[in-house]
């Protein structure tokens, strides 16, 4: 690496080191208690997009590396009604996808979920938890962001919001990166339809074909920061959910059991850790947040 690469990896593993630092303070003055990430289970989210599944061979049973926290983050709502983790992710992604400058095969979500909370509580959290980051790290790490270049500006609240219906007929299929190249401050998208999203997104009640989730897309053209929702908590619903997305019940029988036993309604959303590193020190490429990058399909890197 040259040195002024390294000389830039320093200062952005700095400012890495202040959000999570402020990340934690506002969630822990907010009644949240962070539970320790789980790396191995039978169940993990089964994603909407294509992946390749990490399996690893544990007593002779497939457990998979996890893909998101999401399933266990609802389990852990009958224990504690507040929770977060910083959660590695593996997922991965088609090889193609490394040329986006936004993937990583093994990436860290800060991942939160609220017992009974709706998705606008959980849109101010979000919309609270990126400020306070920002303020703090514009107020702790200024000699960083100047060597960076990077001159941030801390959003209003509460953040534009945008349908996903709009989004499409505005910037057209598959809109990240045109909305995103659009914005100059930091905005929601909300009601996805239920075929683009995953069976454990709440569907909206008045709207059965809409989902009760959203996406926070970055601006300036740094795409999505993170995703969440309203979940479903009930028993015949998921069981129906999973039947339409044709996925065999079987995958989740641990997880379905404890549904039935009961889990509490919810939202929550994951927040990639990577990626708000990349637009709080506006760089390039996500490889550039952490050391030790692992891109999609770049076999060799330790
Ligand atoms: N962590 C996300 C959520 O809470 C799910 C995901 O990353 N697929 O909704």
């Amino acid at each position: 690496m040259s040195s002024s690469a390294t000389k830039q990896l320093v200062d952005v593993l700095k400012v890495k080191d202040e959000i999570m630092h402020a990340a934690r303070e506002y969630l822990r003055d907010r009644g949240f208690t962070e539970i320790l990430p789980v790396i191995l289970s039978p169940i993990t989210d089964p994603l909407h997009h294509d992946t390749f599944d990490g399996t690893v061979n544990f007593y002779g049973s497939p457990y998979q590396l996890t893909k998101s926290m999401i399933l266990h983050k609802q389990i852990a709502l009958r224990t504690l009604p507040r929770i977060y983790s910083v959660s590695p992710n593996v997922r991965m992604e088609p090889a193609e996808r490394a040329s986006f400058g936004r993937y990583l095969a093994e990436f860290v979500q800060l991942d939160l979920e609220v017992r009974d909370a709706s998705r606008d509580e959980i849109i101010s959290v979000g919309e609270g938890l990126l400020v306070h980051v920002l303020t703090a790290v514009t107020e702790r790490c200024p000699a960083e962001l100047v060597r960076l270049g990077r001159d941030l500006a801390t959003p209003e609240v509460p953040f534009k919001r945008i349908t996903f219906q709009e989004a499409q007929e505005q910037f057209g299929k598959g809109f990240d990166d045109a909305l995103s190249a659009s914005l100059s401050t930091p905005a929601w998208v909300i009601d996805f339809p239920r075929s683009v999203r995953e069976f454990y997104d709440r569907e909206d009640p008045a709207r059965t074909d809409v989902l009760l989730d959203m996406d926070l897309m970055y601006p300036e053209g740094y795409g999505e920061a993170l995703s969440g929702g309203e979940r479903e908590h009930s028993l015949p619903r998921i069981l129906r959910r999973l039947e339409q997305d044709g996925i065999d019940k079987e995958r989740f029988s641990q997880y379905l059991s404890l549904v039935e036993e009961g889990i509490p309604a919810s939202a929550g959303f994951g927040i990639g850790v990577e990626r708000l590193t990349r637009f709080i020190c506006g760089l390039e490429n996500v490889e550039q947040a952490r050391l030790f990058p692992k891109a999609p399909g770049k076999v060799g890197a330790i």
